[in-house]
């Protein structure tokens, strides 16, 4: 079987960007997920990096925020994103101006046009937190409207409370716009070959969507 149905059944990569404020939890995330080994890099650009790698997932994560010379360092790690977590820290109101700040700045990247957004409004578990659609909202997340899926989780990284809603919703978001942009020729990482049967590109998308399904 050759074709765009090879191509859909050999899932691609999936890279998503866990970021955030410095002691929003990110750390916490990866290592609760349980995905795998946890690999710190510090490049020569002192920008210290987390990496997971989990079948065709790969989580890279480093802290944001406070230092502005590094900011044109992050696009080095844009490349190929599909998806961008950004770790709130709903306890810490006192920087919530800051952690918007970044989403901002982030939501503004033209690398990052089309990535699915999740919000993960973390610490849940601590009494007084901020409930994830007081986490949205003071994040002003509609503020920057793009063509892309943004999504609030309220998640405990320490007892794993929301952690894998949210990597499922993540997950069947992603493989849902690469068979969508696949359908439309649009993915750049896909050629669809050029005697590829018309009928192919009749199949209904939940048919592609099953055949995707999770990672
Ligand atoms: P970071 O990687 O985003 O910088 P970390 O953040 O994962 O290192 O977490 C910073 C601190 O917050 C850690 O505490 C960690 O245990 C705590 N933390 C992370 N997520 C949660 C959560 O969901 N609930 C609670 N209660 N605490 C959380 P320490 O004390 O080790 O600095
Ligand atoms: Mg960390």
């Amino acid at each position: 079987m050759g074709g765009i149905f090879c191509k859909l059944f050999r899932k691609r990569q999936m890279r998503v960007l866990l970021n955030g404020l410095d002691a929003a939890g990110k750390t916490t995330t990866l290592y609760k997920l349980r995905l795998g080994e946890v690999v710190t890099t510090i490049p020569t650009i002192g920008l210290n990096i987390e990496t997971v790698e989990y079948k065709k997932i790969q989580l890279v994560t480093w802290d944001v925020g406070g230092r502005d010379k590094m900011r044109p360092l992050y696009r080095h790690y844009y490349t190929g994103t599909d998806a961008v977590v950004f770790v709130v820290d709903s306890n810490d109101k006192e920087r919530t101006e800051e952690a918007k700040k970044e989403l901002h700045a982030i939501m503004k990247e033209d690398m990052l046009n089309e990535v699915i957004i999740v919000i993960m409004a973390n610490k849940q578990d601590l009494p007084g937190s901020m409930t994830p659609e007081e986490v949205h909202e003071k994040l002003d997340v509609n503020y920057i409207r793009k063509p892309t899926r943004v999504k609030c989780f309220g998640t405990s990284a320490t007892t794993g409370e929301g952690l894998y809603d949210m990597l499922d919703w993540l997950v069947e978001a992603v493989n849902t716009k690469q068979a969508t942009a696949l359908l439309r020729g649009k993915d750049e990482c896909v050629t669809v070959e050029k005697d590829s049967k018309s009928s192919y590109f009749t199949t209904p998308l939940s048919y592609i969507k099953h055949m995707f399904s999770k990672v």
